[in-house]
């Protein structure tokens, strides 16, 4: 049985609390899905979480009287991927996806919006380029001003959901100044003649993903979403919503390793007694839910600090990244250790965890890059 005893944290109001027991509940009955074919279980992940209405806290909507609540956000990631990772996918995505259009681009937001709200369309954020992922100010890609709109040349990589989404954000040099000041943030459709899938991308934990290419992708004025030369701090105001999100789906794997432990060394009998009569074993349990728990403080202080109403949380949300992702990568390789050979094995919830959470420590801002964040903050 996970332990819920962190919903009694002051972080968190009535509202939080039942939302957290009803996903769960409704993750017991619907997850796992089938991850054969990743994308049809994405769409699908999508369509399941659309219909019982567990995509809403993904994007603004004007009836909603807490948009963008950090705390719902955290609180599904951890939920869901402590079910099924690729269920935290598809739900992440639809927000980093239209994260820029929920803060910046209120035109789109009736047209769009409405769609990922409820899973009609899937969303993707195109930032990373081949030659800048964490220099996001030296991107190469383009938009030149022709007639009444904007011609985009240029590639993306590592574009989550590439290759299945409806519309991609993407930025853009527009050259209004030299490097961070002369970016701007474009809404593209996904049928907009020039954008295409250049190569489908394969990883330890299978999603979609692709580099895209656009080559003479006209889009119109309105496309562009926020002011000319504001892409950056877009792109680093969304990143501030959503950084501690991904320590949060950390969090929900880094839980489930732990669960799982629990129940094998008190099951499992080594030299005639449970596995958790040695010290040894005691010790990696130990270690394991300090992790989980001191991640949950810096994840929720970070969403916290942002629903109460703070217009920048970049240091709270780096370090709930930081230390999130890296403690979760040692909390499951001690699961593994724990499990034996059955921790290594395909198909064990163990192994996956462990195939999972790699790539957190490397998107939306790698572990290193927090560190440069953090150290900066500190000075400003
Ligand atoms: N919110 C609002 N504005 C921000 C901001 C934030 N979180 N972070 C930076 N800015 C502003 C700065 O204030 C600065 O504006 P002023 O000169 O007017 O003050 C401007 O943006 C440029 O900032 P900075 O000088 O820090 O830019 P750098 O190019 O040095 O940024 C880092 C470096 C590493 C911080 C940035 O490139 C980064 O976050 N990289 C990681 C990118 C990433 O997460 N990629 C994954 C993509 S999604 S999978």
């Amino acid at each position: 049985m996970p332990d819920r005893s962190f919903l009694s944290w002051p972080f968190f109001e009535p509202r939080h609390r039942e939302y957290a027991e009803r996903l769960d509940d409704w993750c017991a009955k619907n997850l796992p899905v089938d991850h054969h074919d990743v994308d049809a279980a994405c769409r699908n992940l999508v369509r399941m979480l659309g219909d019982a209405g567990w995509l809403k806290p993904t994007a603004v909507d004007a009836a909603d009287p807490a948009p963008l609540d950090v705390r719902t956000l955290c609180l599904t990631r951890e939920t869901l991927a402590r079910h099924d990772g690729l269920a935290d996918f598809a739900f992440a995505m639809q927000g980093l996806g239209t994260g820029a259009i929920s803060l910046f681009g209120e035109a789109h937001h009736k047209e769009w919006l409405a769609k990922t709200r409820t899973g009609d369309a899937i969303s993707a954020f195109a930032l990373s380029e081949p030659r800048s992922g964490s220099d996001v100010a030296n991107m190469d890609m383009t938009a030149r001003r022709d007639g009444g709109g904007f011609v985009l040349d240029g590639e993306k990589t590592w574009i989550s959901n590439g290759g299945i989404a409806d519309l991609y954000v993407v930025f853009a040099r527009t050259g209004e100044a030299p490097g961070a000041k002369g970016i701007s943030c474009f809404l593209v459709p996904a049928d907009t003649p020039g954008l295409a899938v250049a190569e489908r991308l394969e990883v330890i934990a299978p999603h979609p993903l692709a580099r895209l290419s656009f080559e003479n992708c006209r889009v119109p004025a309105s496309a562009m979403i926020g002011k000319p030369g504001e892409g950056f701090k877009i792109a680093m105001s969304v990143l501030d919503v959503f950084r501690s999100t991904v320590g949060a789906a950390a969090l929900g794997f880094a839980r489930r390793a732990l669960d799982e432990s629990v129940s094998r060394v008190s099951s499992r009998n080594l030299f005639g007694a449970p596995l958790f009569d040695l010290q040894m074993v005691q010790g990696h349990i130990a270690d394991m839910a300090l992790d989980v728990d001191a991640a949950a403080l810096l994840i929720y202080r970070a969403a916290w600090t942002k629903d109460m109403g703070a217009p920048r949380v970049t240091r709270e949300a780096a370090m709930a990244k930081l230390y999130a992702t890296d403690r979760a990568q040692s909390v499951i390789d001690k699961a593994v250790q724990l499990h034996g050979g059955d921790g290594i094995r395909k198909g064990h919830i163990v192994e996956s965890l462990y195939r999972e959470i790699r790539a957190l420590r490397i998107y939306e801002g790698a572990s290193d890059v927090q560190k440069v964040v953090i150290a900066r903050q500190m000075l400003a």
